[in-house]
């Protein structure tokens, strides 16, 4: 058996999780990740018949079990992680009833997944269903983003439009634009169900004054995603108490869509 500490996914879970702290997007224990591993990968670090101990989860995903993930821990900070992986992280199956999380491993402490398990479970099932290869669901708190919620309306297609004028290449990396919802309370089934509805159809969904979650095939995608929406919140805070002197047109923003032959959200331009 290789060892678990070495395996490219816990690797890959310490660098994002330091490099999202250090952004600044994480503070204290803000923010969670969970990643979708492959079984035959997972065996060569760990026995899968050995189950340490078994963890409700609080609601039904049939539709993930007998999947693998590895989640960040509830109440650890991600700025702990690279130092101390087996406390902070815990590589998870979904057990037969789909509503109990079977532990492979970490946790040590006798903790748990992140509280927003509900939320990253239920997106993980509706992006599955539009794109078989999705693996990743990040939350994270993003300064600008974040600021942005308290200025601008929080409008779909508003929010997704100003967004895409920020930046040139915005309307190339998220074409499908950014859901949001309202103000709600975290950590509960009900804003899992309204994140999974929204991540049918965007990648990208706001938490209104609170944060923002991201969905792709890795993890760098799913950070791709929420990285180039702070970018875009970051230059429409340094710019939107300024004068606009000039900006990306709609027509620009179409031409840009068709040339780099992505699929966009046409009802979110006004041409
Ligand atoms: O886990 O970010 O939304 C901490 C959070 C909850
Ligand atoms: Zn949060």
């Amino acid at each position: 058996m290789k060892n678990i500490l070495e395996a490219p996914f816990v690797e890959e879970m310490k660098k994002i999780t330091a490099n999202m702290y250090r952004l600044g997007w994480d503070e204290r224990n803000g923010g969670n990740i969970s990643y979708m591993l492959d079984e035959k990968e997972v065996a060569e670090y760990l026995d899968l018949n050995n189950v340490i101990r078994t963890i409700p989860t609080g609601f039904g995903a049939k539709e993930l079990i007998g999947k693998i993930f590895i989640v960040t821990g509830t109440g650890k900070y991600f700025k702990n992680v690279e130092y101390d992986p087996e406390n902070n992280l815990g590589i998870i199956r979904i057990a037969e009833d789909g509503k109990t999380a079977e532990l492979l491993w970490g946790y040590a402490d006798g903790g748990k997944f992140t509280s927003e398990l509900p939320a990253h479970l239920m997106s993980h099932i509706s992006r599955l269903s539009v794109d078989p290869e999705n693996r990743v669901v990040i939350h994270s708190h993003p300064t600008n983003t974040l600021a942005m919620n308290y200025v601008h309306e929080l409008d779909e297609k508003k929010f997704t439009h100003t967004l895409w004028e920020m930046c040139t290449e915005c309307i190339v990396v998220f074409p499908d634009g950014v859901g949001v919802l309202p103000w709600m309370l975290c950590g509960t089934n009900e804003i899992g169900e309204a994140t999974a509805e929204k991540m049918k159809e965007f990648r990208l969904v706001i938490w209104a004054m609170h944060g923002i979650y991201g969905a792709g095939k890795n993890l760098d995608e799913a950070f791709g995603l929420i990285e180039t929406v702070e970018k875009a919140a970051q230059i429409y805070m340094l710019t939107s108490h300024l004068p606009r002197i000039n900006t990306i047109k709609d027509k620009d923003m179409q031409i840009l869509a068709e040339a780099f032959g992505v699929e966009y959200r046409k009802d979110f331009l006004n041409l």
